[in-house]
């Protein structure tokens, strides 16, 4: 094939996958349903690509349909359930849809598989687990029939499969597992399901199977490098030398394969696909490398599958170029797949016509694949018309007001080392003990409280014009009182005002900011049914006018105790956003942080004394390589100092980070040199503690002590132990206790009942350490 893509969105361009998925969940639709939506959007998918220029009948088409997950796919395919999910399964190995769904979501005691972020997207799998005696069988021969499917409608199209190092790289240990326990070690007994599974794509016909294996251009991967390299020279030795086959297609999206490549090479695979957007045109190739690469396809990953930018053409094509110069035979792809990104640009009649004019969702994607291909086949020549227009397109985007404001450039390039610096740590503590005179152990929550029906509804009526702004504004202003009257009874000690007003942490500033666009229908799976609709950050940002700091001001109204303004750190405004690809991601954090440095100030102005900027994304953003991580730690690190140093020292500075990776970024959370860091910890039993204790980390720390993942209300006793271990580990004039995050996502009653039994715990222990003082 000339032109291909990795992958597509599956949820659906209405998101129909994610509402007959939730409503099988709900029992309002059968398997059978289910299973004929799920066709009819395959079916879509399939005329669409080829109506946008991918051959219909020669492999072009991937099949990359799924109803929760590919990783989870894969453990189905071959059978690899835990332990607990044993049952599920009937005596040939197969799960039915509802089991699928249960592994995906757990039931009863049993939890469901770990979710995990993908690489480096926003994409999040399932964890499969993997132990010593892990049966692995042909369990599912879905893939097989959904290429069948394709074929019925005239279709011969290439299904996809995570390759096996991939699975087994992202596979944890099971719980039973012995002691130091690599899931990779299994390679060699997982091999013959994937050559059976081959046997059966062959023996229907297809000409082509994708293997995923990204993990092989990752450095973040808990395996010494060379055994990686040596199982991806392993296992394609042995998935090239079956007897019946269709030809291998491996793919690696998420950077450069770097010393994979050679070991692929030396395999008897049929096609690498090569990441030329993240990576660059390998060189400095040894001979028997180059000749054997000589001799296959090469995949050029030159559309970007990671944003939503219509790029450079040209220079996409000149990489093919290059890449024509270690292989004749040469197709033209996307990046990684184009699941990341939303359907079509022409979903969005409500977007600036210049901005959309920039912009290449997932149909224009395939498009440019489609054109590149052409010109490829035909020349350069015949596709001018299409290259001058993209270039256009970049001249006008680069040309285009807004993009570069003077006076927020002007503004960064003046910025000087202080800018970025707080007083000593020593003098903010006792500013702030004067200021806010807390408790030994003093509470508070991460910010958000319980979205009602009734909220939601609100913002919806808002939306369509059924209620007046001023209506709106009241209703919110009531739920915020509730709020604050809840936490004044329970007895909490840092108010926050339940951010009833936020559709979601960034969209809320994103539509607040000038420089970023929202979206309509621009949604992008994020894991299972859930997605989000990142905005799209084109311009410089800048702050028009205050966003947050008259409902703060109104929550200081109503209570004594200090509230806590609620800002979304720079850092995870760009992770979870679609973020310009002109400049310097850390170029585009400054601007983001003195936006939100202008929000502190006008907040400490209000009489706002604590100041919490969420960064749980902090983590997230870190680069695959290692080599970037540096870079990455510092500007991530200064936009968020660069945010939080303009106020005084009596001004307290919060920040939030969601992972228990604790130990991954204690360097960095230690830069960030907030006064109060929470972090989550309740899932892991407070092992983090001991991460923070080994680190030396002195400023006020709050480990989550409720687990709000679980719908289930911990008891005193329980949060008592929770902060006694933490005690051990932690001196007490340092710690906080406060819950997770996400109380968003639970009930009221649930919610007023844990957070009375931390308050009662923590009472408690206050007077335990009181009477032994
Ligand atoms: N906001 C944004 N991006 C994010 C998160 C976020 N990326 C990472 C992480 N959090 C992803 N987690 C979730 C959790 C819940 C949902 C989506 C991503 C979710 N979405 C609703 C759904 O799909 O039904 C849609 C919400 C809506 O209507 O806006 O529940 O917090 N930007
Ligand atoms: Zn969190």
């Amino acid at each position: 094939p000339a032109g291909t893509i990795l992958g597509y969105p599956r949820i659906g361009r209405r998101r129909e996958l994610k509402k007959a998925v939730e409503a099988f969940w709900a029992g309002a639709i059968d398997a059978d349903e289910l299973e004929a939506t799920a066709a009819d959007l395959r079916a879509a998918t399939r005329e669409r690509l080829a109506s946008l220029g991918l051959g219909p009948t020669d492999a072009s088409i991937p099949e990359s349909f799924s109803f929760y997950d590919q990783v989870l796919d894969a453990a189905v395919t071959v059978g690899a359930l835990p332990s607990r999910f044993a049952g599920l399964a009937g005596a040939d190995g197969s799960v039915d849809l509802a089991g699928y769904f249960t592994i995906a979501r757990g039931e009863g005691e049993n939890p469901p598989l770990e979710m995990t972020k993908w690489f480096d997207s926003n994409y999040h799998y399932l964890v499969p687990e993997i132990g010593q005696e892990t049966p692995f069988r042909l369990a599912s021969d879905r893939i097989v029939r959904e290429f069948e499917e394709a074929r019925a409608a005239g279709f011969v199209t290439r299904p996809v499969i995570v390759g096996p190092v991939t699975f087994l790289l992202l596979s944890k240990a099971a719980d039973d597992a012995p002691e130091g326990f690599r899931p990779l070690s299994r390679l060699a007994d997982l091999l013959p399901v994937y050559t059976e599974l081959l046997s059966r794509l062959s023996a229907a016909g297809a000409p082509w199977v994708q293997l995923d294996e990204p993990a092989l251009v990752s450095e973040s991967i808990d395996e010494p490098r060379d055994a990686v390299v040596a199982a991806a020279r392993e296992a394609y030795d042995v998935l090239g030398a079956a007897a019946d086959r269709p030809a291998l297609f491996v793919a690696a999206p998420y950077g450069s394969l770097d010393d994979a490549l050679p070991a692929l090479a030396a395999t008897p695979v049929e096609a690498i696909s090569l990441d030329l957007v993240r990576g660059s045109i390998p060189s400095g190739l040894d001979a028997a490398t180059a000749s054997a690469l000589a001799a296959k396809t090469l995949v050029g990953g030159v559309v970007d599958g990671h944003n939503i930018w219509r790029g450079d053409l040209e220079a996409a094509f000149g990489k093919l170029t290059e890449l024509l110069s270690l292989s004749p035979d040469v197709t033209v792809s996307t990046s990684t797949s184009l699941l990341h990104v939303p359907h079509d640009v022409d979903d969005e009649p409500e977007l600036d016509e210049r901005l959309t004019s920039w912009l290449a969702f997932a149909d224009q994607k395939v498009a440019q694949v489609a054109v590149l291909a052409r010109g490829i086949v035909d020349g350069h020549e015949s596709i001018q018309e299409e290259l001058t227009a993209a270039t256009a397109a970049l001249a006008d985007r680069a040309s285009a007001p807004g993009v570069r404001v003077p006076a927020v450039r002007e503004r960064e390039a003046a910025l000087t080392e202080a800018d970025f610096r707080r007083g000593a740590y020593a003098d903010r503590l006792a500013a702030q003990d004067a200021a806010l005179s807390l408790p030994f152990l003093p509470t508070t929550t991460i910010g958000s409280f319980p979205q009602t029906a009734d909220i939601r509804r609100s913002r919806a009526q808002l939306a369509k014009g059924l209620i007046t702004e001023a209506e709106y504004l009241g209703r919110m202003r009531d739920e915020i009182k509730r709020v604050v009257d809840l936490q004044e009874e329970i007895g909490i000690d840092v108010i926050v005002h339940g951010e009833p007003e936020r559709n979601d942490m960034v969209q809320y500033f994103a539509e607040n900011l000038e420089g970023f666009a929202v979206t309509r229908n621009g949604w992008v799976q994020s894991y299972g049914s859930r997605c989000t609709r990142p905005s799209i950050l084109w311009g410089d940002v800048w702050r028009p006018a205050p966003i947050t700091v008259e409902w703060s001001a109104y929550t200081q109204s109503l209570t004594e105790k200090p509230v806590k303004g609620m800002l979304t750190g720079p850092v995870t405004i760009l992770a979870w956003s679609f973020v310009r690809d002109d400049q310097p991601l850390g170029e585009t954090a400054r601007q983001v942080a003195l936006a939100l440095r202008d929000e502190i100030a006008d907040l400490e102005e209000a009489g706002i004394r604590v100041v919490q900027v969420d960064e749980p994304a902090l983590r997230e953003l870190l680069p695959l390589k290692k080599a970037a991580q540096g870079e990455y730690l510092d500007w991530s690190v200064g936009s968020f100092r660069l945010a939080t140093s303009g106020v005084a020292n009596g001004t307290q500075i919060h920040t939030h980070l969601c992972y228990s990776e604790f130990g991954v970024v204690i360097d960095a959370i230690r830069n960030l040199d907030a006064d109060v860091t929470s972090i989550e910890a309740a899932r892991s039993r407070m092992e983090v503690v001991h991460d923070i204790q080994r680190s030396g980390f002195e400023h006020g720390i709050g480990p989550g002590v409720y687990d709000i993942h679980s719908p289930r209300v911990p008891s005193v006793a329980e949060v008592t132990e929770l902060l006694e271990t933490a005690l051990q580990a932690i001196p007490g004039r340092q710690l906080w206790v406060n819950p997770d995050c996400g109380l968003k996502t639970r009930g009221y009653d649930e919610t007023v009942a844990s957070l009375r039994n931390i308050i009662e715990a923590t009472r408690g222990v206050r007077e335990r350490a009181a009477v032994s003082a």
